[in-house]
């Protein structure tokens, strides 16, 4: 089965917000801010939802910048993560229970500290690209056995 979710990286100039997730999946890493997109619920609301459940910022404007599927050896659940864009927000970034916010310069992404995937990826998106790939992961998801990543111009 595949599980929608999504990922929001706020961007102001040359600067990127981080959360330093404190617990659940992906506990310790530095990543944006989402979640699982709930039943009945469109992709965009969920993106939404989750970045104000997270750091409590109102989403004003939504760009959809990749999209990437996420397969674990050994099982059957992949995921596919919505990667967006957000330019434009209210609010000033808080720390909640799940997410330590934390602003970094884009010569200065914490990458060891980040999904393993992220290296790959965040580059394209910082240099404003729209892009598609397949990570295939380790069962644990630390390592990345084989991925393929690709630019594209136009995404659903
Ligand atoms: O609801 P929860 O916080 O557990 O959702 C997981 C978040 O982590 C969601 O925003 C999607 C995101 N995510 C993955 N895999 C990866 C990944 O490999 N890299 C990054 N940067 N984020 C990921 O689920």
């Amino acid at each position: 089965m595949k599980k929608l979710y999504t990922l929001c990286l706020i961007q102001q100039g040359d600067d990127i917000l981080l959360g330093f997730k404190k617990r659940g999946f992906g506990q310790g890493r530095w990543n944006g801010f989402g979640g699982k997109v709930e039943e009945e619920e469109t992709v965009d609301a969920a993106a939404v939802r989750e970045v104000n459940e997270e750091v409590g910022l109102r989403v004003a404007k939504l760009d959809l910048r990749g999209i990437l599927a996420f397969l674990f050896e050994g099982k059957k659940d992949s995921l596919e993560v919505h990667i967006f864009r957000v330019g434009n927000w209210n609010g000033i970034p808080a720390e909640t229970a799940e997410m330590r916010p934390q602003w970094f310069a884009t010569h200065a992404i914490p990458y060891d500290r980040m999904w393993p995937d992220d290296r790959h990826w965040l580059p394209l998106f910082l240099a404003g690209k729209r892009f598609r790939g397949t990570f295939h992961f380790d069962a644990d998801g630390n390592v990345v056995q084989r991925m393929d990543l690709r630019e594209v111009k136009t995404l659903p």
